[in-house]
């Protein structure tokens, strides 16, 4: 497939001001009229021919400026139209195409989920319903008539607010005019039409706005839109206070679909939903489940000013609004919610998925250089890398002059199509400061390597901290990075607060060079040095601190997020040792200061207890070992330390489930306090049936019978899942009778049987492909039981006879004729394989290489599968 080079932009020849849409929809016959207001771009190439963007589309009708075109004055095929010599002035161009909408199975375009038109037009997806100039820095004002029968749409909606509406006389039929009048790129283009329940309020902006919410949900779920419409409402509000902006329409509408190919669409004033992202009840719903309804409802909405308002110059750009709109969600979360605690969230999300994926063949830089299929690079890299850089950028030059720059981004390129050194141009003049060597952040792949150790003169009362930054890949030229080290001191009663240093402002060491060092002074005793506090940076960070330094600064770091990085260093450390055959006699050091951290804060902030038990995933411990991998191996050693901890602190974990457990009869709350309670009662469940299997056992099948939400519920079975025999049958049976008519809590029933690590798993799936409640057609279901299986069941999805790679490459390949983009990413599940021992990697290698020989490959899946062996 052609490559398309970041160095190759130039600006379009053509600019598209204006667009009138006519739509008619029907299941299988609906008829697009695109009025185009074209002129030649002043910055383009006089003479340059017009060469519109299609993509399976059938031309019905062409005429310019009023006049049908003959077959000469242009060329048109489904993926592209061409004048040839288009009018050197302004001129109207109208274009007739027709959709299939039912045939649609691509969730591109115009389809239909449950029978609700909807549309997904980021990244190229507005060429499949008319032909157009399909790229981000074409901007125009869109103006939307929508018709369909009343009955099959009642509602009718489009970017952008309402103008008008009414019937068509004598044909059952009616519509509705949308206008839009913010400048916008095709690919925030939207409708939706169908019959759907409506819940709404009212909010006024700081400028006096009156704006509808509404959250459009299938008939019957009104009441499972609560939370998301008030999301909507905390998301206005807080994005007002943290960064001064308000909404700009008099409706903003959220609509939820079944089939969709990612979790939300950003779309101008009319963002659309994967329904799991919106729809919410304690029945089906779990903490986890509101936490991230709430995250991706601020996040789209955060888009209308960074990403809609400002949009990208081009796909390159793509972390200009992915990842400062990631940072934004980030942020409105923690001051939702803990922000201690949502920040050991987003690093183990980071390292979950971001990590590796910059460690292996699809590792390409936050701003990538080039392309084949773009709606591959919608990747961690691009939005959680990227995010990190919007906040490393803040710790660098300070609060305010990170506000007063987002303030100036906004203002200087409103309405326009930025580059990401506009961006970094606003910073820098806020802050006085050169950014052009923070700018190599965007630049290179892989995750850089900060080497620390430190050396105490205890006559000069100093304590000298030495850094060495290396990257993976890098060659001897490439310029070191600007990392900022948040740091401190910690002694044996409590953080070392008199130690200072000229080099340290606010906390913060600002590492510039390949090789530094930076001095304390007063430093009374032997210090244990905290670095990175709140993950400062995302880097994977090498220092020689024992398991008892670790086990201080578990106790007295002040940074929350450094406590919990000690504990997960140690239990790493612990595992990894097990894993080559090594001494772990730290153990019992371990579960004791584990014991003591319960005794004295599980009660206070059961949330983040809950995080200081979860132990590192096998992921995460894979990750440590970095090379010749043995998922086996590392599923014991990680077994084989959460039945320490479950034997260890079993009385504690037995109490503390006693005294969290919530009196009968109280309401369920999806807060983070009544959150972080469940969350900590199920770590210790998880705990003691590790160490206990008949306790265990007893103890989930209680709490699902007593559960009157879906955390607990779900935790009882996840628990269970683990825990072979009939108890685990009957009760997966049971779940699945009681919501046999709940699509979204059978995923996770899907996804819980996925995840079983034992042998029987991939014929399990297999059976599990054909019940009733599965369709290869919805990605949601897809994604539970494959993607599950393949991200989050190591043992299974990695083994030896190649069962688990062969079950993912036959549905990766079954998908790819109807939904390319789902089955590329399912794809992306093989990225470690080069780090697996030998005999797994033969195995992983032969699974890939028959993918890439498979004959028709679409672009999406031969783009990752070719990737990935090359
Ligand atoms: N900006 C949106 C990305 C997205 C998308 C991309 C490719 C194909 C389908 C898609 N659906 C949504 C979502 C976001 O990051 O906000
Ligand atoms: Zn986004």
């Amino acid at each position: 497939p052609p490559t398309v080079r970041l160095e190759d932009y130039r600006p379009s020849d053509h600019l598209i001001d204006r667009v009138e849409l006519d739509i008619r929809l029907d299941p299988h016959d609906t008829r697009v009229t695109a009025t185009l207001a074209l002129r030649p771009n002043p910055v383009g190439r006089p003479g340059a021919p017009l060469v519109l963007d299609g993509d399976d589309l059938t031309l019905l009708a062409l005429e310019l400026d009023g006049q049908a075109l003959g077959p000469d004055a242009y060329r048109a095929d489904p993926s592209s139209l061409t004048l040839s010599t288009p009018p050197q002035r302004p001129f109207t161009l109208r274009i007739e195409t027709r959709l299939d909408p039912t045939a649609n199975t691509r969730l591109m375009g115009l389809y239909r989920s449950n029978s609700v038109y909807c549309t997904q037009c980021e990244a190229d997806g507005f060429r499949r319903i008319t032909y157009f100039l399909d790229r981000p820095d074409v901007l125009s004002i869109y103006t939307t008539r929508i018709e369909a029968e009343r009955e099959a749409a009642p509602i009718l909606l489009g970017n952008g607010n309402p103008s008008e509406a009414g019937a068509v006389p004598g044909t059952g039929r009616h519509y509705a005019v949308w206008h839009d009048p913010m400048p916008k790129p095709a690919y925030l283009f939207a409708l939706v039409g169908g019959r759907l329940d409506r819940v709404a309020k009212d909010f006024t902006t700081m400028e006096g706005r009156r704006v509808e919410i509404a959250v459009y949900v299938e008939p019957g779920k009104g009441d499972r839109a609560a939370y998301a419409l008030d999301a909507v409402e905390r998301s206005m509000a807080w994005d007002e206070t943290a960064f001064g902006r308000a909404y700009d329409l008099d409706v903003f509408n959220v609509v939820a679909v079944s089939d969709f190919n990612m979790g939300a669409m950003e779309n101008k004033g009319l963002n659309i939903f994967n329904d799991k992202y919106v729809l919410a009840s304690p029945e089906t719903a779990t903490d986890a489940d509101y936490a991230a309804i709430e995250a991706i409802i601020a996040h789209e909405y955060f888009h209308n000013w960074s990403g809609n308002r400002v949009t990208c110059r081009d796909w390159f750009q793509l972390c200009l609004k992915e990842g400062l709109t990631v940072f934004r969600d980030q942020e409105f979360s923690s001051d939702m919610r803990s922000r201690a605690v949502h920040r050991i969230a987003e690093v183990r999300n980071l390292r979950a998925r971001q990590f590796p994926e910059d460690a292996g063949p699809l590792a390409h830089p936050v701003r990538p250089k080039q392309y084949a299929e773009i709606n591959n690079f919608y990747t961690a890299t691009v939005y959680e890398k990227g995010a990190e850089i919007v906040r490393m950028l803040r710790t660098l030059i300070g609060d305010a002059a990170f506000r007063a720059g987002m303030d100036r981004y906004f203002a200087e390129n409103d309405g326009k199509a930025a580059t990401v050194e506009d961006f970094l141009e606003a910073f820098e003049a806020a802050s006085g400061r050169d950014l052009s060597r923070f700018a190599e952040w965007y630049e290179r792949p892989g995750t850089p390597r900060v080497a620390a150790s430190g050396s105490y003169d205890a006559s000069a009362q100093t304590y000298r901290l030495a850094f060495r930054q290396t990257r993976p890949g890098a060659g001897a030229d490439a310029p070191p990075l600007v990392v900022p080290i948040r740091l401190g001191l910690v002694g044996s009663d409590g953080p070392l607060d008199a130690a200072t240093s000229e080099r340290v402002e606010a906390g913060v060491f600002v590492l510039e060079a390949a090789e530094d060092a930076v001095t304390f002074e007063n430093v009374a005793a032997e210090p244990v040095p905290s670095l990175f506090r709140a993950f400062s940076a995302p880097v994977r960070v090498a220092s020689s601190l024992d398991d008892a330094a670790r086990l201080t600064l578990l106790r007295h770091d002040p940074d929350s997020f450094n406590r919990w990085e000690a504990a997960q260093r140690v239990a790493l450390g612990l595992m990894a040792r097990q894993v080559r055959g090594e001494s772990t006699e730290t153990a019992d050091a371990f579960v004791a200061a584990l014991g003591a951290f319960l005794d004295a804060e599980a009660l206070h902030d059961p949330a983040f207890a809950a995080q200081i038990l979860a132990l590192p995933s096998e992921g995460d411990l894979a990750d440590e070992i970095g090379t010749e991998t043995d998922p086996d191996a590392i599923f014991s050693a990680r077994q084989t330390l959460r039945r320490r901890l479950g034997t260890g602190l079993r009385e504690r974990l037995m109490s503390l489930r006693e005294t969290l457990a919530e009196p009968a009869g109280t309401p369920f709350s999806p807060d983070a306090a009544a959150a972080g309670r469940r969350a900590l009662r199920n770590a210790a469940l998880d705990l003691i049936a590790a160490a206990d299997a008949q306790a265990g056992t007893a103890l989930a099948e209680a709490q699902i019978e007593a559960a009157t939400n879906m955390t607990d519920r779900l935790a009882g079975l996840a628990t269970l899942a683990l825990l072979p025999g009939e108890a685990r049958e009957a009760a997966l049976t049971a779940f699945a009778e009681r919501y046999a008519d709940e699509p979204l809590v059978l995923d996770k029933w899907f996804a819980i049987q996925a995840m079983i690590p034992e042998d029987g798993t991939v014929a399990r799936i297999r059976r599990l492909q054909s019940h009733p409640a599965f369709a290869m057609t919805n990605p949601n279901r897809v994604r539970s039981l494959i993607g599950s299986f393949s991200l989050a069941n190591p043992t299974q999805f990695n083994r030896p006879d190649g069962a688990g790679y062969a079950l993912v490459a036959e549905t990766v390949l079954a998908l790819d004729g109807t939904n390319p983009q789902v089955a590329a990413r399912l794809m992306t599940a093989f990225g470690p394989w080069r780090r697996l021992e030998p005999g797994r990697r033969a195995v992983a290698e032969a699974a890939l290489r028959r993918i890439v020989a498979t004959p028709g490959l679409s672009r999406d899946v031969s783009d990752i599968a070719t990737r990935s062996v090359a």
